[in-house]
């Protein structure tokens, strides 16, 4: 599958953002591309009824635009059990063109890993290292490791010690010693008189019965096996368990899918494995390397309703935005590629959306129809802000007509339910749709709410600016204006503190005056003439 790519809004989402996340998000789908709606805040009550009107989930929230190794293309973890041979490890390596190999207990938990160097080495070591680790190898793994087969299980000890016959054979200790040999039957017997432990036998060679006696007698073990001495010797220390060379899992860095990728990079630099496991409650689910790293691009995203730094997800940087669809004003982003910017004089970045369903001939479903359509409402004030144009007009009223929806009584049923300050906490209502903006070298910061009536301002207007004041003392913005417009577009009531206020009362008393409802085209660019 390929790494999804987010379609977000903006922080402190309103319904134009969270709408235009899921259209856009459906559209990219039906073009077969792996997009998710998701959001950078919580979803605003208007929203929230909507979604629930609808019968739409909310998108997913999202809070960093790192990627973590969950979100990357990674490898199998190879895997033996603890009591496996070496030579198993080594097949299950060859057979899968890895070099590195995990292992796992019974109960499927990681114990360690074993790389190609390490059992590589193993055959070039120094005699006294393989001769401690062939001491502790059970006999069943001789018997897996030459593909033989055991003709007496004996109970003598090894000492680790590989030997061949010679003539100096009684000359010798071979105490606890690993006999190969071939059919000379009288090696086996001067094998056992001098205290071997184990002979193993070349090409299927069965001794004779006495001989067989003997061994039981002594307690040493026979295992005959397919293979010629030569091909013994080679093999005969791949019966090591992969547990004995093992590095241990506490010994080597792990990782976990939720790390981010810049961490797990970090780690990677202070070793120089070649693999690192990915672990889950103590249970493989994979195995990283640097180039699973370097080949993973960026969490991509789609930026639907904003197109400035500050109003998009915190770290952007360390994300990779590939389209813009919005209807303000051109900000400040940086981008490494060309990408798709679509920016319009609209009402609403839902009325450029369904402009791109007509463009790429995609019928919207139903349920996209009506988020469409609700946050045309909702962004242009049932089509009354000086913000909407005829071609938000034009739409609505199209869509309306296909799929059978009633615009009048959607913004009257919405505005009813929504579009109202009784009974919130004034934090709600000063967070409900904030924006801020550096105008001049000012900071200001403009909040607005939609409602019915005006009575209810005059209301909690002291206490209001109050709440306004106290929390500016951690904000330090030069003006924080609180907006309370009209939900059908007639007119807005204004409360403001900061230090620019006296300055700009006048100017302010005249935007309450001349009805001023936009934000975005009559508030800002009017508070912006006045501080030049
Ligand atoms: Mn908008």
């Amino acid at each position: 599958m390929q790494q999804p790519i987010y379609v977000i809004g903006h922080k402190n989402p309103d319904t134009d953002s969270i709408c235009g996340a899921i259209a856009l998000a459906k559209l990219k789908q039906a073009q077969g591309i792996n997009a998710i709606p998701a959001r950078i805040g919580h979803l605003n009550p208007e929203t929230e009824y909507i979604l629930n009107k609808v019968g739409v989930t909310p998108p997913i929230h999202i809070s960093t635009a790192k990627s973590t190794l969950s979100e990357i293309e990674i490898d199998e973890a190879y895997t033996v059990g603890t009591h496996d041979t070496l030579r198993t490890g080594w097949d299950v390596l060859i057979e899968n063109n890895a070099k590195t190999l995990y292992i796992i207990d019974e109960n499927d938990e990681y114990k360690g890993l074993v790389t190609l160097g390490d059992i590589s080495k193993i055959q070039m070591q120094d005699l006294n290292i393989t001769r401690e680790l062939l001491k502790e190898t059970p006999i069943e793994n001789f018997q897996k490791a030459l593909k033989g087969k055991i003709l007496l299980e004996g109970n003598k000890p090894l000492n680790g010690e590989v030997r061949i016959a010679d003539k100096k054979l009684m000359d010798r200790d071979l105490k606890g010693a690993i006999m190969v040999l071939n059919d000379h039957e009288d090696s086996m017997i001067k094998s056992m008189a001098k205290g071997c432990a184990m002979i193993l036998i070349a090409e299927n060679f069965v001794p004779n019965d006495y001989i067989i006696e003997m061994a039981r007698q002594m307690g040493v073990t026979l295992i005959n096996t397919p293979y010629n001495i030569m091909k013994i010797i080679q093999m005969v220390y791949r019966a090591i368990p992969v547990s004995l060379i093992m590095t241990p899992a506490k010994n080597m860095i792990q990782f976990n899918k939720n790390e981010y990728l810049e961490d797990v990079e970090r780690e990677m630099l202070k070793t120089r494995h070649s693999s690192y496991p990915v672990v889950q409650q103590g249970k493989l689910i994979g195995s990283v390397a640097r180039y699973h790293l370097l080949k993973s691009s960026r969490k991509q995203f789609i930026l639907v309703d904003h197109n400035e730094k500050k109003q998009t997800i915190n770290d952007i940087e360390h994300g990779e935005i590939i389209e813009i669809v919005d209807h303000h004003r051109i900000g400040d982003i940086e981008t490494d590629r060309p990408i798709v910017f679509r920016n319009m004089i609209v009402g609403s970045s839902n009325t450029i959306i369904a402009m791109m369903y007509d463009e790429y001939r995609i019928k919207m479903s139903e349920k996209v129809a009506k988020l469409v359509t609700y946050a045309m409402i909702s962004d242009t004030m049932n089509f009354n802000s000086p913000t909407c144009t005829p071609i938000d007009r034009m739409l609505a009223k199209r869509i309306a007509e296909e799929y059978d929806l009633d615009l009048d009584a959607m913004a009257k049923d919405l505005f009813e339910n929504t579009a109202t300050i009784k009974g919130k906490e004034f934090e709600s209502i000063l967070n409900n749709d904030t924006k801020e903006y550096i105008l001049n070298g000012y900071h200001v910061c403009v909040s607005q709410v939609f409602i019915f009536d005006f009575s209810v301002v005059d209301e909690i207007k002291d206490d209001f600016i109050e709440f306004m004041k106290e929390q500016n003392k951690s904000r330090h913005m030069d003006l924080f204006l609180m907006v309370f417009t009209n939900v059908e577009g007639k007119g807005s009531r204004f409360l403001y503190t900061g230090k620019l206020s006296g300055l700009l009362a006048p100017a302010i008393d005249e935007f309450e005056r001349q009805g001023f409802v936009s934000r975005k085209k009559q508030i800002v660019p009017g508070l912006s003439k006045e501080l030049i």
